[in-house]
């Protein structure tokens, strides 16, 4: 049963021929964006922008075929939202990894079509009285998803409040690879990183990152941009950035996808996650009256 009411949001937001909200998997409420340059499927689920695909290009963002398209459940795949912490609560176990972002509904705030055809749409965190006690801060959150030949999402994080917060962001982005064991990771090279599977210990990346095994990793001081570089599709996903300190990438491999139960068969093969985001020691100190803005953008570009 959807929190939505269609035929409001398509009176108040639709665009001819670019936008249109529908009813997608699970019965979750979704924009539908096709465009001269692109087509991306965003949930109002957590905001998540589930499918991007460059007019003329595979599929951008790796999306499960066994994700569970339920209420109150992190799509496994596209671009979750993790906020306002990053990975398990600082403090307490029991509040739900990578904070409520991405679980909760979103409410449509503008949409409209920029200057040479991109489509651009703009959604608002609507907290309620269980997220209110996980984060009892006053604070508005606003995604702004750009789909035009590259895909460009921004979180924006203001203090409403009197008092400062810490947060942990993070664009948890999955991309499609074509054989993660032929891939490689540049942009990381000599940055300091957690491992995540050794008890968070501290160490160096050399060279770029090959993915082999289960990895788990956050870079810190990692501003600069990504490039996952895949020989058999010929191309290079490029993922920049601007207002994050640390990427962190992500392969469950065998077991860990076998236990998550919504990788499907070989589903760790086809994707991995370099994710965008302020974790660890670089969380985030905003002022009362302030803001923070998260930012990526994922492009591809032909490997020569
Ligand atoms: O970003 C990597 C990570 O923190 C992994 O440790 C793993 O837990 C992954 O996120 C997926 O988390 P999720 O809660 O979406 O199953």
């Amino acid at each position: 049963m959807s929190v939505y009411d269609l035929s409001a949001l398509n009176k108040r937001f639709a665009i001819a021929n670019q936008l249109e909200f529908k009813e997608g998997p699970g019965g979750l409420t979704v924009a539908e964006v096709t465009n001269a340059h692109a087509a991306a499927t965003i949930a109002l689920q957590g905001g998540t922008v589930m499918t991007f695909q460059p007019r003329g290009q595979e599929p951008v963002l790796w999306l499960s075929k066994f994700a569970k398209f339920v209420p109150g459940k992190s799509i496994r795949g596209g671009n979750p939202v993790c906020w306002p912490w990053f990975g398990p609560h600082p403090t307490d176990a029991n509040m739900p990894t990578h904070g409520f972002a991405r679980t909760i509904p979103w409410e449509v705030h503008r949409s409209e079509v920029l200057a040479g055809g991109k489509t651009q749409i703009s959604l608002k965190l609507v907290e309620n009285d269980t997220t209110k006690a996980q984060w009892p801060h006053s604070s508005e959150v606003q995604i702004i998803i750009t789909t035009g030949p590259e895909l460009r999402v921004e979180l924006i994080t203001r203090n409403t409040g009197e008092t400062s917060f810490l947060i942990g962001d993070a664009f948890h982005t999955y991309f499609q690879v074509s054989d993660i064991r032929q891939v490689s990771i540049h942009g990381l090279e000599g940055c300091p990183f957690l491992d995540r599977l050794d008890q968070s210990k501290r160490n160096i990346q050399e060279g770029p990152v090959m993915i082999s095994a289960e990895t788990d990793r956050i870079y810190l001081s990692a501003t600069s941009d990504c490039l996952i570089e895949d020989l058999k599709l010929k191309r290079r996903i490029r993922i920049a950035k601007k207002g994050s300190r640390s990427t962190v990438v992500w392969n469950p491999w065998i077991e860990k996808a076998a236990k998550m139960g919504d990788f499907g068969e070989n589903g760790y093969l086809g994707m991995v996650c370099v994710e965008t985001a302020n974790a660890a020691e670089d969380v985030v100190r905003i002022l009362p009256g302030g803001e923070h803005r998260l930012q990526a953008t994922f492009s591809v570009e032909p490997l020569p």
